[in-house]
């Protein structure tokens, strides 16, 4: 890992202490999350600097002195953390990345397309009452900053992926005529066998991410029901903020979905453009279904650094710390 931080970012590691540290084997692309950092970081200190390069397996800290960062060291270094499956490695090195300004662009990454008015008014209201947030019999989850419930397999956020030996209750049929909506609108890979569904209250979003290669194949779905909202896509420096407005189906694929991270600001109200300039509106509560097709075997996309497959040998270079085997 430390050659491939030398590489990509021109960062040297080194064994003497320093005031930055480098996360060898969390970063966006393993599903670490920045409130899952921060979370263990406020333990020692309130004043940090967390970088996370999109695409990188790996994560950057800044404290304001060595002592702040030697302890966070020796309190971390190789430690179980909430959001990671083995424990995490950190060194010490020489500087951070300089935090890129983000260019924002209109134009829609490749891959990415919004179909308005997917549903009609009628169906959007037909879904929104199927949904019963009361009803323990479903596998849903209560989670910081929404509520979710899964159909088909469950998806994990702690190990983020499903398990595709351990299917749940199917997708309802109250939705399938979702699923042949998608057939004939040529929506992606026609046997979506996993559901999601997230309900978010105004201030409330979703942590930008990459759905896991492994965990899912290319095209995956999102139906916004409810209320719209804008949902932020990054690619190294670059942000396309795209409103989702209620009754429009998003479908992510190719680059979009495998390079891209996707997350929507925790926030009361979203700044809109239209016609004649921009509005600001006010969220209320959305709903979305996100359909996904559960992968079996090995990813073969060609967006290696984005990859967690085991056939992607840089990637398991990256992601475990030396002198880690894979079983
Ligand atoms: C997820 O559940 O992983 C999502 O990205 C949901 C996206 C959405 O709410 O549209």
């Amino acid at each position: 890992a430390q050659h491939r931080i030398a590489r990509d970012m021109n960062i040297k590691c080194c064994d003497e202490s320093t005031e930055n540290l480098v996360i060898c084997n969390a970063g966006l692309v393993t599903g670490f999350k920045r409130e899952e950092l921060e979370n263990i970081l406020n333990e020692i200190t309130k004043k940090y600097t967390i970088i996370m390069p999109p695409g990188k397996s790996y994560c950057f800290l800044k404290f304001d002195d060595k002592i702040v960062a030697e302890k966070v060291y020796q309190k971390f270094h190789g430690r179980n953390v909430d959001g990671q499956v083995t424990p995490i490695y950190l060194t010490f090195s020489q500087s951070t990345p300089d935090i890129e300004e983000e260019v924002t662009t209109t134009e829609f990454p490749n891959g990415l397309e919004l179909i308005e008015e997917f549903i009609t008014i009628e169906e959007e209201s037909r879904l929104l009452n199927s949904i019963n947030w009361d009803n323990n019999c479903d596998v849903s989850s209560e989670l910081k900053h929404r509520n979710v419930k899964h159909f088909g397999y469950e998806f994990r956020y702690d190990i983020n992926t499903v398990d595709p030996d351990q299917p749940i209750a199917p997708i309802p049929d109250d939705y399938k005529f979702l699923l042949d909506l998608f057939q004939k609108n040529n929506c992606g890979n026609h046997n979506y066998d996993q559901l999601t569904i997230n309900r978010y209250l105004p201030g409330q979003g979703i942590p930008p991410h990459i759905d896991t290669h492994s965990a899912f194949e290319d095209s995956i779905l999102s139906l916004s029901i409810g209320s719209e909202c804008v949902m932020d896509f990054r690619k190294d420096n670059k942000k396309v903020s795209l409103h989702l407005p209620a009754r429009s189906l998003l479908i992510m694929s190719g680059e979009s979905r495998y390079s891209w991270t996707h997350g929507i600001c925790p926030r009361q109200s979203d700044v809109i453009k239209i016609d004649n300039g921009i509005t600001v509106k006010e969220r209320g509560i959305r709903t979305s279904f996100t359909f996904r097709k559960v992968r079996r075997g090995d990813c073969e996309c060609k967006f290696y650094e984005y990859c967690n497959s085991k056939r992607n040998e840089q990637m398991i270079d990256e992601v475990l710390a030396p002198g880690l085997e894979l079983s």
